[in-house]
């Protein structure tokens, strides 16, 4: 873990340089994940690849993140990444209170379909207070509720194909030279049907802040903060993960970051 996160502060002073990411595959610490092998079979014969294989052989995929007391909750989620999105979309959106927002589901779904703020928050909730680690190195323990995401997925019906669960989001983030991208993050099935990944619109028993990502943001409890998605904008189900950004599942994780990220 240690080496890990030396990896990604050596991107970061890469990155603060002011360099774009043509310089990142000369950055060795990183490459290794992100190099062109076979997706699938180049990244389960990888280090991450093992620590997917262990964590589903040794825990079972209903096993609960831990969960804590208000009283263990010692101060306000601190925002990191995106805190405040500047696309036109979402500033039209948060000026009406959301009020005009739906969340766009669709992909390998018998029903695609969109659900507005009131109809999620109609939903049977769930509340939950658990720890958030970021690979950064800092944690926060809040208090998120949210209703569960298989509720939304028996709502539109999965179909067999589908593998993973995408999350598009509306912020769009600055590689530099490289360009702009939109964050966008995946999971597989049996972390996206977990009991405690909620799509969360309440934080420490308000509205979720546009800080961590109001009005909706994903929490996948037994990942690193960078899974858990915030500002989003539609869900898509899919068979692989190839076609989205450079195809490793997420916008950290195309920038070599672990696409399981689990703890
Ligand atoms: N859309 C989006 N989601 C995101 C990010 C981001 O920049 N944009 N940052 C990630 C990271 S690295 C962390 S640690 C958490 C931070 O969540 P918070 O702001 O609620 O603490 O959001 C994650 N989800
Ligand atoms: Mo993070």
């Amino acid at each position: 873990m240690a080496r890990f996160i030396l990896n990604r502060r050596r991107f970061l002073t890469v990155a603060g340089i002011g360099a774009s990411a043509s310089v990142l595959p000369g950055c060795d610490a990183i490459d290794s994940l992100v190099s062109k092998q076979g997706p699938v079979r180049g990244w389960l014969a990888s280090a991450n690849g093992l620590t997917y294989r262990m964590q589903r052989a040794l825990t079972s995929p209903d096993t609960l993140a831990p969960e804590f007391a208000e009283s263990d909750i010692r101060q306000g989620q601190r925002p990191n990444g995106t805190t405040d999105p500047t696309g036109a979309d979402y500033v039209a959106l948060r000026d009406g209170g959301f009020s005009g927002y739906r969340l766009a589901v669709g992909g390998l779904v018998e029903r695609p379909g969109s659900f507005s703020l009131a109809e999620l928050m109609a939903m049977p909730a769930r509340t939950q207070i658990t720890r958030h680690d970021c690979v950064e190195g800092w944690s926060c323990i809040a208090k998120w509720t949210g209703v569960q995401l298989s509720q939304i997925l028996d709502r539109v019906g999965v179909k067999d194909e589908a593998k993973f669960v995408v999350f598009h989001c509306f912020d769009q983030m600055s590689l530099g030279l490289s360009g702009i991208v939109p964050y966008y993050e995946s999971v597989d099935l049996i972390d996206a049907r977990h009991p405690q990944t909620i799509l969360a619109y309440g934080m420490n028993g308000a509205a979720l802040p546009v800080a961590n990502g109001a009005p909706i943001r994903v929490r996948i409890e037994r990942q690193l903060g960078y899974k858990m998605a915030k500002y989003l904008k539609a869900i898509e189900l899919v068979s692989s993960l190839e076609s989205f950004g450079d195809g490793k599942g997420g916008f950290w994780e195309d920038l070599g970051y672990d696409w399981y990220a689990g703890i």
